[in-house]
């Protein structure tokens, strides 16, 4: 069996654009990831495919981000492998009137659980009688949820999307937690995560598939892929393994500390650290620390220009003497960036769209940027 999650199809960032689609660069390379995936849930000829939810980044995806994938998913229902799964946060619409996207899945004959309500059966796969529950994230909402396995199947497996209690990342527990510790304590022969983008066992027998794709920079040592599942005739525990997606390369470079150096030398070593890696195509991050008032605007443009030619994207994130340097997400923030780089991105966006003057964009971004800097060090940030 074959457990995809967090697809994200829709999802677009910076402001390269695929030169024969002119679509955004990242929106093509999430698509692609997704296709990649297929490729390699056909090659490795499951009996059943699970998607534990956002298959969208958006409640309403385009038109052709939507056609993508009943294209590629439907590659695999057309070999009658049963495809089941359950819409994620990201696409779970707000109101309970709106019909999600995910119902589209229907028309290849994939199966998506995508309102407010669990929902269960049996499915033939083979020989075997494999019980399914569906939770999708809008029906664990409900924290009285009771989920019970299928009697008289075979096999029975849970799908959900969203944080388990007691997920421990780098010795920290995730806050917001979602999912209802009954709900995952039930006795079932496997549950299907999603939401967590890294791929991750949960107990003995749940996991969290991982992302296809990379979706931040607390997502950088992430190895994007899904889980393949093999299921013994005995029962017990299955056998998981992860499957590798190539993505593309996202390179956070060594933090240059700016103390004492002018602008010209400050242009010195961030072409030193460039000259590390392989940057052609890739998203590259170059933070610089201590900063000397002044100094930022002097480095080379020419260099700069160069460098973001060079990459899909290239950021520099300086910090000035003395201020507080935006705190490292790490892995924990992976399922949604920091607040930092989510506000970055919505300005950005507005700016492009031409919402907000490149000026005052620059000036709300320094200003927003520092006071979720001060609220992320616990400093009062005033009235
Ligand atoms: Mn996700």
């Amino acid at each position: 069996m074959a457990h995809i999650s967090d697809t994200h199809l829709g999802y677009a960032r910076y402001s390269k654009l695929e030169p024969t689609s002119n679509r955004n660069q990242r929106e093509v390379d999430v698509a692609e990831a997704y296709k990649r995936a297929v490729d390699a849930i056909l090659e490795a000829e499951v009996d059943l495919v699970i998607h534990s939810g956002d298959v969208f980044d958006t409640i309403r995806p385009a038109t052709h981000v939507v056609l993508h994938f009943l294209r590629q998913t439907q590659r695999i229902t057309r070999e009658n492998i049963p495809y089941l799964g359950i819409a994620g946060n990201h696409e779970t619409p707000r109101l309970r009137a709106t019909t999600a996207s995910l119902m589209y899945a229907h028309l290849v004959r994939a199966t998506f659980a995508c309102g407010f309500e669990p929902e269960s059966g049996v499915v033939p796969v083979g020989d075997a009688q494999v019980g399914v529950s569906l939770v999708p994230h809008g029906a664990v909402l409900d924290r009285e949820l009771v989920v019970m396995p299928e009697p008289g199947a075979d096999l029975n497996l849970l799908v959900t999307h969203g944080t388990v209690p007691g997920l421990t990342v780098k010795g920290h527990e995730l806050g917001e937690i979602d999912l209802p510790s009954h709900l995952i304590s039930q006795h079932f022969d496997y549950i299907a995560l999603g939401h967590y983008h890294f791929f991750h066992a949960h107990g003995t027998n749940a996991h969290y598939a991982g992302a296809t794709e990379r979706f931040g920079f607390g997502e950088v040592n992430s190895e994007p892929g899904f889980a393949l599942l093999t299921f013994d005739e005995s029962g017990g525990t299955p056998e998981v393994e992860h499957i590798p997606v190539r993505a593309r390369p996202m390179i956070d470079l060594r933090r240059i500390d700016a103390s004492d150096m002018d602008a010209s030398e400050l242009t010195e070593a961030i072409l030193h650290h460039a000259g590390a890696a392989d940057l052609d195509g890739a998203i590259v991050r170059q933070r610089v620390a201590e900063v000397p008032v002044g100094v930022a605007g002097g480095v080379d443009r020419a260099t700069l220009r160069d460098l973001k030619r060079r990459c899909l994207d290239y950021s520099l994130e300086f910090t000035e003497v003395g201020a507080s340097e935006t705190p490292d997400p790490g892995d924990a923030g992976a399922n949604f960036g920091s607040l930092q780089e989510e506000f970055k991105a919505f300005v950005g966006g507005k700016r492009e769209r031409g919402d907000l003057s490149p000026a005052f964009a620059a000036d709300f971004l320094r200003r927003g940027t520092e006071y979720l800097n001060r609220a992320g060090t616990g400093e009062e940030v005033g009235p």
